[in-house]
């Protein structure tokens, strides 16, 4: 009988060895992939998210979660059907044009796939049409902006304005952050939400969507 509350553990704990047995033993006894997923991993990174926006839990340390998640993620991926992976929706993540900074966006994007979302990380340095053009081909329902420099922001209003005039506003809920971004900005801009750091961008997103 899987005990998720061990994976969960394990997980936040970053104890990949302890992690990597559980899972196979669960697989073993044929638990499906998508409970291995749903009530063992994301509701782990639940907790990390938590510890973060608690304190308890810093940048090192979430990234390692991450990273662990989402190589378990990769061997759960070939048992998963397409629509249990797609079932939060699909995020378009980057970090707007003249912005090189992406660790914080890398986050928010690790900790959006492992909430369930599918993720498309434009990377950073994103054009507006660039955004755009992703939203388009993947049918995206959240785009994601980051930006580290107060030089950068209007970037991110200007981006809103081309999604706006693109008339794909209606399809995207979108969402900003990064260190020097704020609420009143985001609501200045026109943005659906502002997240002050990766565990609240990913839940801020799953409530966003419902
Ligand atoms: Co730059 N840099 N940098 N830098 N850099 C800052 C941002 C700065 C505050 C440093 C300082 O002067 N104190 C300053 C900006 C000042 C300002 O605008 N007011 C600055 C500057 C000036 C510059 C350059 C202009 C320096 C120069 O060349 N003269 C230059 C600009 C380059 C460019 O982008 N065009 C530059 C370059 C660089 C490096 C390339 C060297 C490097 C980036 C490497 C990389 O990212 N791969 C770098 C770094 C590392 C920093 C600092 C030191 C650290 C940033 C970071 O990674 N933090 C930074 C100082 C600082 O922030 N203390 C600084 C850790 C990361 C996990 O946090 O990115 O805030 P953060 O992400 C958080 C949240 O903000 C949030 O979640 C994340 C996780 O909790 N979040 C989101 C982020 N994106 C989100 C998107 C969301 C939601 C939440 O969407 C919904």
């Amino acid at each position: 009988m899987t005990d998720f509350n061990e994976i969960k553990s394990a997980l936040v704990a970053m104890d990949e060895a302890t992690l990597t047995r559980l899972i196979n033993a669960a697989l073993g006894e044929k638990t499906p992939a998508e409970a291995i997923l749903n009530q063992g991993l994301i509701a782990g990174m639940d907790i990390v998210g938590e510890r973060m926006e608690n304190g308890e839990m810093f940048i090192p340390e979430v990234l390692g979660a991450a990273k662990l998640m989402g190589k378990c993620v990769e061997v759960l991926k070939p048992l998963l059907g397409e629509d249990d992976m797609d079932s939060a929706g699909h995020v378009v993540i980057g970090t707007v044009k003249g912005d090189l900074h992406d660790i914080g966006k890398n986050l928010v994007s690790m900790m959006m796939e492992s909430a369930g979302f599918i993720v498309t990380d434009l990377g950073v340095d994103v054009a507006p049409e660039t955004f755009i053009k992703a939203i388009n081909e993947n049918d995206a329902n959240i785009l994601a902006l980051s930006a580290l420099l107060t030089t950068t922001m209007p970037m991110m209003k200007q981006t809103v304005e081309a999604i706006v005039e693109s008339g794909l506003r209606d399809n995207v809920k979108i969402l900003v952050g990064g260190a020097p971004v704020t609420q009143a900005f985001a609501d200045e801009i026109g943005a659906d939400g502002f997240a002050p750091d990766a565990g609240a961008a990913s839940k801020l997103a799953k409530t966003i969507t419902v």
